[in-house]
């Protein structure tokens, strides 16, 4: 999917949410497991059918489904194929390595896999990430200033010429590609900071995972970080799919999403 096509979405669905398709095989309700071949794809088909009306962008956590092995990977196939034409997709595999076989991951999640766009260690440097470039309509989602509190292991420390190191990482992996097929992962618990990475790249879109269940702020992040173009996809994974745990999961999953997405249109006039 293009860049005008991703903001004619967040326009005409007046919402920038990204349903996290995190399927824990052993949170899903006892009646789908006893009752279907795959209760994965039977759990994701109806949150899908449930949500996707409210959402943007779907974003598979690769760890859910690969932790399964074979039956994980055909599961993540199937559920990929059932996610509306015109809805972003995204593998969230945080994938990179030398440039030799990054271009096997790439090809994982852009051909074998036809994922609209991919998350991405940069830790490796520019010859890591130049492989997932190659595509039409791709994008690379490449980890910034991430969500959780390890984020101030390494991404926060100061470098010599005073700029952190997810400052530098931003700036540098900016140049990479464009705002056309380059991301950030931006956590929603780092509000405090969007605005000055916004600063850095005005125009590039930001992933933004941590609202919900790990407390970020859904306000300040859309207050600091949306652009003219919206700018944000606002994750959440947890808070919708497992909003409610019962047989009626899919109409819990569709009321968060009502929710959050009320709670979008508070603060956005799309
Ligand atoms: O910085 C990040 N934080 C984060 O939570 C980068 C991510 N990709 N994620 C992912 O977003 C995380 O792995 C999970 O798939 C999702 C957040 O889930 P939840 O807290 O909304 O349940």
């Amino acid at each position: 999917m293009n860049r005008k096509a991703l903001i004619s979405a967040i326009q005409d669905k007046k919402t920038m949410l990204c349903v996290g398709l995190d399927t824990d095989i052993k949170r899903i309700p006892q009646f789908i497991i006893d009752h279907y071949e795959d209760p994965i794809v039977e759990f994701n088909r109806r949150i899908i059918a449930a949500t996707s009306d409210e959402c943007v962008a779907y974003k598979f956590n690769i760890a859910f489904y690969e932790s399964l092995g074979p039956k994980g990977w055909e599961a993540l196939e199937r559920s990929l194929d059932l996610i509306p034409d015109g809805i972003f997709t995204i593998a969230d595999a945080k994938r990179g390595d030398i440039g030799n076989t990054s271009k096997l991951y790439a090809r994982t999640f852009f051909e074998t896999y036809d994922f609209d766009s991919i998350t991405v260690s940069p830790y490796m440097g520019s010859d890591s990430l130049e492989p997932f470039y190659g595509y039409d309509d791709k994008w690379i989602i490449i980890l910034g200033l991430t969500s959780n509190k390890g984020s101030q292991d390494v991404q926060m420390q100061q470098l010599k010429n005073g700029e952190r190191v997810y400052q530098e990482t931003i700036r540098r992996c900016a140049e990479y590609g464009d705002a056309s097929n380059t991301m950030f992962v931006v956590g929603a618990t780092k509000s405090e900071y969007i605005k000055e990475i916004r600063d850095i790249v005005p125009d590039h879109f930001f992933l933004m995972p941590g609202i919900g269940k790990q407390g970020g702020d859904l306000q300040s992040s859309l207050d600091n970080g949306m652009t003219d173009d919206y700018g944000l996809l606002i994750n959440s994974s947890r808070g919708i799919i497992y909003a409610d745990e019962t047989e009626s999961f899919d109409e819990g999953a569709l009321a968060a999403a009502k929710t959050l997405n009320a709670a979008i249109r508070d603060h956005v006039s799309f």
